[in-house]
This record gives structure tokens, C-alpha cells and sequence, in this order.
């Protein structure tokens, strides 16, 4: 059954930073999924190949944090948008008819990334992720989606994308309908906002490997 809010943790992990196994990372070019995060949720969800990355097989099916980079193209208006003006929008989830007033959360800041990273379009961003088998659409296959906490103005589809992920929020559950479920998610992302704007976890010696300087 679906939690609910009062009932969950509103921050995880304890003030000092993320505890072993943590961080755990994946990357890879940003795919096409199954093609109803955006339309049916208002929550898009970057797919990335889980083909090749050697703990997810092992990895407890659920929802995890922590950071994401993502190479963004030259001419991507999401290049020249200022930290500051993201903290203004902090909503990245869009209105449904579901879900017509999705609710706002804090943008926790990232690392700064040197200038030759963000001269390459490296951009850092809190994230999101669920990894498993949507018991709620129950997918026959794991996979791995990423819902960065940023209000694109445009996709990213065939991007270089880095995660670090830095902690666990709660296994995947099914529910009794998509409403329960976006909220579920909201509320995912409050606390993974909540837990990101501490100083222990920012992801201290992930910025090179978030960033592409490390394979
Ligand atoms: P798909 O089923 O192809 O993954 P989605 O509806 O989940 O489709 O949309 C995912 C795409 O939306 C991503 O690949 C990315 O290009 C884009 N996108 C826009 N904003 C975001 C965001 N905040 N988080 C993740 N992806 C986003
Ligand atoms: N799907 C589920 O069936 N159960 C979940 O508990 C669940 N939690 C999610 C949490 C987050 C933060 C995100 C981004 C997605 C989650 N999903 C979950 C996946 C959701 O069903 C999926 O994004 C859509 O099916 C689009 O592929
Ligand atoms: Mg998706």
C-alpha cells in the first residue's frame, strides 16, 4: 500500500554526509523510455541504459537522490539560466489535470563547477531516481530514470548524463491510482531537497566524475 506523507521521513541520512555504499554512480546518453512520464504525470524522467553498471542488479528496487550532470548542447536555453533564477521556478513538475497545482520545494545549490566543465555544458543539477519495475505499471524489465530538479525549457534526449546517487528515500510501491502516485513523488522530491541542502552532502569528490572529467 501507498504511504503517506506524514508517515515518511522528511529528511534522510544523518547531518555529516552520505554513509557506504554510497555515493553509487551511473552515466550514459539519455534515452527514450516508455514514454508516459511527461504526459501522463507531469514528472519527466530521464532514462538511462542500465546495461553494464555493476551494482544494479543487486540494488534494492526503490527511489534514490543525490546529484545529476548533464552536458547540455551549445545552443540549449538552459545553458545561460542562472542558479538563482531556478531557485525562483522550484517547481520541476509540470501541471495536469491530475495534478493542476503541483507543489513548490527548495532547489538545494550544487558544487560550482570549474569553468572549463561549464565551458563544455556541464551543468549540475539535484535529482531524483527510481530504479526498478513500476509495480505500478508493472514493467517486466529494471530500469533506471532520473527526474532532475529543474524546470527545463527544452528535452535533452541523446545528452552525456552523470548520477551520483547519495542515498535511499523508500522502496517503489504500487498504488490505488496515479494521484496517490504523484504525490508520492512530490513528496520524494521535497526530501530530496531537503537532504541535498546540507553541507555534508553535496557530493564532495563526486564533482569530477559529475561533471565528465572521470570515465
Ligand atoms: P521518456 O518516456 O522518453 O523518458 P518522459 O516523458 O519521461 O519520456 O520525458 C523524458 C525527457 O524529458 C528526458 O529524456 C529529458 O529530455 C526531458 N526532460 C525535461 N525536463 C526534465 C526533468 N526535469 N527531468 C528529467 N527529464 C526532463
Ligand atoms: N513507479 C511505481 O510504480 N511505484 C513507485 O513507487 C514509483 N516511484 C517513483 C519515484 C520517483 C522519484 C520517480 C521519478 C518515479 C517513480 N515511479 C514509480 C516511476 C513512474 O511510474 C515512472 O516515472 C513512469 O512510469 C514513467 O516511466
Ligand atoms: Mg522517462
Amino acid at each position: 500500500m501507498a504511504t503517506t506523507g506524514t508517515e515518511r521521513p522528511q529528511i534522510i541520512g544523518p547531518d555529516s554526509g552520505p554513509e557506504p555504499p554510497y555515493p553509487l554512480r551511473m552515466g550514459g546518453k539519455v534515452v527514450s523510455g516508455f514514454g508516459r512520464g511527461s504526459k501522463e504525470l507531469g514528472i519527466p524522467t530521464a532514462n538511462i541504459p542500465v546495461e553494464g553498471v555493476s551494482w544494479i542488479e543487486t540494488a534494492e528496487p526503490g527511489v534514490y537522490f543525490g546529484w545529476a550532470g548533464i552536458q547540455l548542447p551549445a545552443d540549449h536555453p538552459d545553458l545561460s539560466s542562472k542558479p538563482s533564477e531556478s531557485t525562483a521556478n522550484s517547481c520541476s513538475i509540470n501541471p495536469t489535470t491530475t495534478n493542476p497545482h503541483p507543489t513548490t520545494f527548495k532547489y538545494p545549490s550544487a558544487l560550482s563547477s570549474p569553468p572549463e566543465a561549464l565551458g563544455k555544458g556541464w551543468r549540475l543539477y539535484p535529482m531524483v531516481m527510481s530504479i526498478g519495475y513500476n509495480p505500478f505499471y508493472r514493467n517486466t524489465v529494471r530500469s533506471a530514470e532520473v527526474h532532475v530538479l529543474h524546470r527545463f525549457s527544452r528535452d535533452f534526449y541523446g545528452c552525456e548524463m552523470r548520477v551520483s546517487i547519495l542515498g535511499f528515500i523508500r522502496r517503489e510501491l504500487d498504488y490505488v491510482s496515479l494521484e496517490a502516485l504523484v504525490r508520492d513523488i512530490e513528496m520524494d522530491c521535497r526530501v530530496a531537497g531537503r537532504s541535498l541542502d546540507r553541507s555534508g552532502w553535496k557530493g564532495e569528490g563526486e564533482g569530477a566524475w559529475l561533471w565528465g572529467e572521470e570515465a
